[in-house]
């Protein structure tokens, strides 16, 4: 059996999580918006407000605002020059879209900016950055991936390094004459949790750069930052098995060259899917082909993100309570009228996993109860042997018993998530 997991505060879940809002095709009931389709509450759903075929919810995974330099520069993009370098944005050289970022560093000076907001991220997350780079005349124009807490920079090879001098990462160009722009591309891994010092999160910068007094003008256009996906999950829905869902993704918005990367098999109430290899890929749909009519599509949560193997698994299958919803009146004399329940029966779930030491022990609730702040951030578990999915949380407390000499135990309990309540006629 093996255990799947995605956790670690409220930023596992790539749809919802970038400035770019998630988008549908067909029309959201207006009692159910989209914002409930990532609100960390499955029992808040999203609903398309009538059925119909070929429904989609789509989602633009890059976490940098404003990477295409359209809005007002300092919105999003503090000024970092200096001497008698300038950033500012220009119309007359530009990849997509009406403006870039140009850099002139000038004689003895720096042209620079970077974020104004840090991108929180968990240690250990992958991410690709990628930006369209053109440079005019000799030198180096790019971009510095730095995080704030550490004062560290990505270096070309792909380490955070204590930043010094004009290090840049490997998204740039350097003594390119073409004068055309290019797509630079790096992919990166966040330092582990033990490297940045015990800290859960962190904020990444990016930051267009160039210090380099040959270079005429540089041009940074279309910057993101976009991480890897392995995970989808739909927590809660009411999915006919009729219906045929497929799971794709592209870098192009408009979806024409899709590349489909998994067709759903439906499940109640979660479904999921894994991916073998993680992929870097801006956007992200769930196309719903072929659903009925007679009734609407309704999700409690939409999640995508990057599932780790849990280090140890667990034994003997595990177990599972269930509790079914209700809505309940109770008039003043006492009486009780149930009004509703809920579609789906609240789980918990129970896994035990035998160990042989302790340090194997503290392995295993490093790894995820502390991923997850014992409870106070939710966690999705994907028992693959099983083929089910819960979104829940860990209780406050857990349980590592020690009953015979050099035979520890202990296992990982999660309360699901309640899921949405309809109340019919
Ligand atoms: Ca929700
Ligand atoms: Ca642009």
């Amino acid at each position: 059996m093996t255990l799947h997991y995605m956790s670690g505060g409220t930023r596992f879940n790539a749809v919802g999580r970038g400035p770019n809002a998630v988008t549908v095709s067909g029309t959201a009931h207006a009692s159910f918006p989209i914002a409930n389709m990532h609100s960390y509450r499955p029992r808040q759903p999203f609903s398309w407000n009538a059925g119909a075929t070929d429904l989609r919810a789509i989602v633009d995974v890059d976490l940098c605002p404003d990477g295409g330099f359209e809005g007002t520069l300092a919105t999003e993009w503090q000024d970092s020059d200096s001497g008698d370098g300038a950033s500012t944005q220009d119309s007359g050289v530009k990849s997509a879209g009406t403006y870039s970022l140009k850099l002139v560093p000038g004689a003895s000076g720096v042209a620079a900016r970077f974020l104004v907001n840090s991108v929180q991220v968990r240690p250990g997350e992958r991410f690709t950055v990628r930006a369209q780079i053109r440079q005019d005349g000799t030198g180096e124009v790019g971009v510095r991936i730095y995080i704030q807490e550490m004062n560290q920079a990505l270096n070309p090879s792909g380490a955070f390094v204590t930043l010094s001098g004009d290090a840049l990462s490997g998204v740039k160009t350097s003594a390119d004459t073409s004068a055309a722009f290019e797509l630079k591309t790096q992919t990166f891994t966040i330092p582990t949790r033990a490297e940045l010092g015990g800290a859960r999160e962190v904020g990444l910068l990016l930051w267009p750069y160039s210090s380099d007094s040959t270079v005429t003008a540089g041009y940074v256009d279309e910057l993101e930052l976009i991480p890897e996906i392995n995970t989808l999950a739909v927590v809660g829905n009411n999915w006919p098995g009729s219906v045929a869902p497929v799971w794709r993704s592209d870098d192009d918005s408009a979806f024409g060259s899709a590349v489909t990367r998994a067709t759903l098999t439906i499940a109640k109430p979660n479904i999921y899917s894994l991916l073998e290899t993680g992929i870097y890929a801006r956007y992200w749909d769930v196309k719903l082909t072929g659903f009925p009519n007679v009734d609407v599509p309704r999700m409690g949560e939409l999640v995508m993100g990057y599932s780790e193997t849990l280090a140890a698994a667990p034994a003997w299958g595990f177990e599972r309570t269930y509790r079914r919803e209700q809505l309940r009146f109770n008039t003043p004399e006492g009486d009780v009228h149930t009004d509703g329940l809920s579609d789906f029966r609240r789980r918990s779930a129970r896994w035990v996993f035998p160990s042989q030491a302790e340090a194997e022990v503290t392995e295993a609730l490093d790894e995820l109860i502390e991923a997850c702040q014992h409870g106070e951030n939710p966690v999705v578990v994907i028992d693959d042997q099983d083929g089910d999915c819960i979104f829940g949380r860990v209780p406050p407390s857990y349980t590592v018993t020690h009953a015979h000499v050099e035979q520890w135990r202990h296992e990982l309990s999660l309360i699901e998530e309640p899921h949405m309540v309809w109340i019919d006629g």
